[in-house]
């Protein structure tokens, strides 16, 4: 099998890059490990950047996204019973987020390679990647495959192969959190128009919708926790207290048909680059989700790599994929560091001595009184346009 890119893993990294290259001419090859059913049910994050919205925009895959998803001006902290609203809107010039869920991005996307008529192959295995040819080997349906292509995007999230394949040239840098959330989905009306951030003395809180009658919320718990000492009457309890107000507050509660825990961790991998094989999204780097960053720099990557393969192939000019690794890091480190500082802003680690909890608490009032802290906080959570 020929083409120009390979693509290594059909997330929102790798379907967003073989649209991106799609539009432009460039013929690519997506595998996947996983089925199309699996993928498309995988519950992960909810919240789109104005330049992920426009990215989808123009690769003419928001259709659904403009009409299902919904548009949010703003956010609430909440702490020491009282709300506070950080506009984003006001803030940051008229910007906003949309809250769609990233398995309806990757449904969108796949519906629009196959109508193209593309390779898209799912449940592939025995992947391998020669960095120097280069060529990614796999089995796809019994038979052994031998992909040849220009490049190799490896955009095969955190788990996969692509990193490991150049884990001799790569600095790592990590932090594991000593704590990780429990996600569930629900059918209930959502309790408030936009998210919930709550940081309470029984741990961080947040709470998110998938639609005008499907919730998404979260709870801190133990790396470790077990799901089996979480009965849903458990759950809304937990987060019915975390989320109280002076003034009284309860969630509208429904049947829980997901949960799941996940771990929290920031890490970096660098370069982005060697040889021919370029990292894109969670491959490279994972935020915690507080920051609601992991989707939408997974696509900035994908955008860069893009632009810099249309140059290439178009002239022969190689300083966009010379400059990848450092055009995307830029981004990776400013949404590693604010994702940093909202988890450690709004969660509450087990042995937190109460000089930690003094500042957290120094911190969150500032956030909810200054113009400039919201501001700030503002302009990065509904995304910087340069970095
Ligand atoms: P993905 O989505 O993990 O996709 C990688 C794909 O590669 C496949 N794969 C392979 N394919 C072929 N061969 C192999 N050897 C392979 N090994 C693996 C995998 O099956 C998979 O299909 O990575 P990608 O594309 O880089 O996208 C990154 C995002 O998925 C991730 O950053 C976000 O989900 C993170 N995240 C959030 N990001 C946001 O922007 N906003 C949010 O609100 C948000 N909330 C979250 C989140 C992640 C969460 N979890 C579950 C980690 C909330 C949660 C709870
Ligand atoms: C979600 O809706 O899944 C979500 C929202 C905000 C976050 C993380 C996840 O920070």
């Amino acid at each position: 099998m020929e083409t120009q890119v390979g693509i290594v893993g059909a997330g929102p990294a790798g379907l967003v890059l073989a649209r991106l290259l799609e539009l432009r001419g460039i013929s690519s090859v997506v595998i996947e490990a996983r089925s199309r059913e699996y993928v498309e049910q995988r519950v992960r994050a909810g919240v789109l950047e104005q330049r992920s919205v426009d990215c989808l925009t123009e690769a003419g895959v928001a259709d659904r996204l403009h009409a299902e998803g919904m548009v949010h001006e703003g956010i609430e902290l909440r702490f020491g019973g009282k709300g506070h609203r950080i506009d984003f809107t006001s803030l940051t010039g008229g910007k906003t987020i949309t809250v769609y869920g990233q398995q309806e991005v990757v449904k969108d996307l796949i519906a629009a390679r196959l109508e193209s008529g593309l390779p898209l192959l799912f449940e592939v295995s025995d992947v391998s990647v020669d960095v120097e040819r280069p060529l990614v080997r796999f089995t796809h349906e019994g038979s052994e495959v031998e992909l040849s292509c220009d490049v190799v995007a490896g955009c095969d999230g955190f788990h996969g192969v692509c990193r490991e394949t150049i884990a001799d040239v790569l600095t790592i840098y990590e932090r594991v959190y000593p704590f990780a959330w429990l996600g569930i989905l629900a059918r209930s009306k959502p309790s408030s128009e936009e998210l919930i951030y709550s940081n309470h003395e029984r741990g961080f809180a947040l709470h998110s919708m998938r639609s005008p009658s499907v919730t998404r919320s979260y709870l801190q718990v133990k790396p470790e926790e077990d799901l089996d000492e979480w009965p849903d009457e458990r759950i809304w309890e937990e987060l019915n207290a975390r989320f109280e107000l002076d003034e009284g507050f309860a969630l509208n509660e429904g049947e829980i048909f997901e949960k799941g825990v996940t771990p929290m961790r920031s890490f970096v991998a660098e370069p982005m680059r060697h040889k021919r094989l370029f990292l894109a999204g969670d491959a490279a780097h994972i935020v915690p989700p507080t920051g609601a960053k992991g989707m939408n720099v997974a696509i900035a990557d994908v955008e860069i790599l893009a632009a810099a393969l249309e140059r290439w192939y178009a002239s022969g000019d190689e300083s966009g994929l010379e400059s990848y690794s450092s055009d995307c890091l830029r981004r990776v480190w400013r949404v590693q560091h604010f994702s940093f500082f909202m988890t450690s802003m709004l969660h509450r680690p087990a042995d937190q001595d109460p000089f930690e909890a003094q500042l957290q608490h120094a911190q969150l009032e500032y956030v909810c009184s200054s113009e400039a802290a919201a501001r700030s906080l503002a302009e990065n959570y509904v995304g910087l346009d340069k970095v």
